[in-house]
């Protein structure tokens, strides 16, 4: 079944309620990928730097939990609270759908009351560590647009890691460390994101932020900080994205830094709210996740403005004669010039950088070339016309012309 429709018009949606909450006006740039016009000879088309825009991606998601069985509930238990070793009124039962904890309740819709949550088994086999791994996979390239917030219903992790991955899961690079204590967790100084600059973006912290502090009941969310991130090139309210594009098209360092094929939570030590671990009682200590949040873009390489979820899985709907699931390759035909990504710039509209046909001839350094085409000699541009008039000759520009509109 195909949901491109549903998966455009919320990525619509979704602009238009991100334009007006947090970002200013130019945050909308890149969404067309052509626009045709009229010259002497006729109509053309101009081609633009495009991506989809941002979505929830949590629903385009599988999840795996390593080790399979950790989920609450079979056998069913009952668990106590932290604060309270006495009130155990928590039953997990795998069997009976009230009281079952299973790993999708992590991404649906929250709002409703009571809150619904995933949950591990307790801590039975203390002191060896509950190490809990949630793999989200999406086989597809993805890059992040805000923050990543897990919010947990018991307390926070005292240890944990968030990973990803660039290669569908065959190799990982921590995100951030969590810890009550970096020093002793990970041997690592602990930072907040305010520690870092410009030029120690892509190093890795270990933070103390989002562990610590008995008022857990009150602060439920762990967060990997995009946005301020962002905000070291974009400016503190993101005025300046133009700058930030500017960045991430020159430093491909950086533009891997957000961009992810997988996302793996490190759980590898449970809330227990006090320095001892209370050996009578370990049916307080567990896990218990009830939202993830992550938001991105396809990453379709500049080539495609919207992405379509088929067959369980994302592909970006390529436009500029590309091809393949991130538009990262030229389609049959149209090799003239090697493949290129197309580029944010020069801001606004940036430059599309698109596959030529194989009977334009080779074409060296082309980029924004404009290329008189002759019907007779290049018939695979017709699928590339405006239908307003198909047999009249077009020409094909590369991202620079539009300036000329
Ligand atoms: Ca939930």
């Amino acid at each position: 079944m195909r949901f491109p429709l549903l998966l455009t018009l919320q990525a619509l949606w979704l602009s238009v309620c991100q334009a007006t909450q947090h970002y200013p006006t130019t945050w909308g740039h890149y969404d067309l990928c052509k626009s045709h016009g009229y010259t002497d000879e006729g109509p053309t088309w101009y081609y633009m730097a495009c991506q989809p825009e941002a979505a929830d991606m949590t629903k385009y998601l599988k999840v795996y939990l390593d080790p399979p069985n950790i989920t609450c509930g079979d056998p069913p238990e009952t668990y106590c609270t932290l604060e309270n070793p006495y009130m155990c009124n928590n039953e997990c039962d795998a069997a009976t759908e009230e009281l079952a904890h299973p790993p999708e309740l992590m991404f649906d819709f929250e709002g409703r009351n009571p809150t619904t949550f995933w949950q591990s088994s307790s801590w039975k086999k203390y002191p060896k560590p509950l190490a809990v791994n949630i793999t989200l996979s999406w086989n597809k390239t993805i890059e992040l647009t805000d923050d990543i917030v897990i919010t947990f219903e018991s307390g926070r992790p005292e240890q944990m890691v968030l990973e990803k991955s660039l290669d569908y899961g065959r190799s990982w690079q921590p995100y951030q460390f969590y810890a009550t204590d970096c020093l002793d967790a990970f041997t690592m100084e602990p930072k907040t994101v305010k520690d870092i600059t410009q030029h120690t973006l892509l190093d890795i912290i270990c933070t103390e932020e989002y562990s610590r502090g008995y008022v857990w009941k009150n602060d439920k969310t762990v967060r990997f900080e995009i946005k301020d991130r962002f905000a070291l090139f974009a400016g503190p309210k993101l005025h300046n994205m133009a700058s930030l594009y500017g960045q991430l098209d020159t430093t491909k360092n950086l533009r891997d830094f957000f961009t992810i094929t997988d996302l793996r939570i490190r759980l590898l030590r449970p809330a227990t709210g006090a320095t001892m671990v209370d050996e009578n009682n370990l049916s307080r200590y567990f896990y218990a996740i009830s939202d993830i949040k992550v938001h991105g873009r396809c990453k379709c390489n500049l080539h495609a403005n919207s992405c379509i979820f088929d067959k369980e899985r994302l592909t970006c709907e390529c436009e500029h004669n590309t091809t393949g699931p991130d538009c990262g390759r030229c389609k049959r035909n149209y090799q003239a010039r090697a493949w290129s990504a197309g580029s944010y710039l020069p801001i606004p509209k940036g430059t599309a950088n698109i596959c030529l046909p194989n009977s334009v001839g080779p074409v060296i350094g082309g980029r924004g070339k404009r290329l008189q085409r002759r019907p007779d000699l290049n018939p695979d541009l017709d699928n590339e016309k405006p239908s307003i008039s198909p047999e009249s000759p077009g020409i094909i520009s590369g991202g620079k012309d539009v300036e000329a509109l």
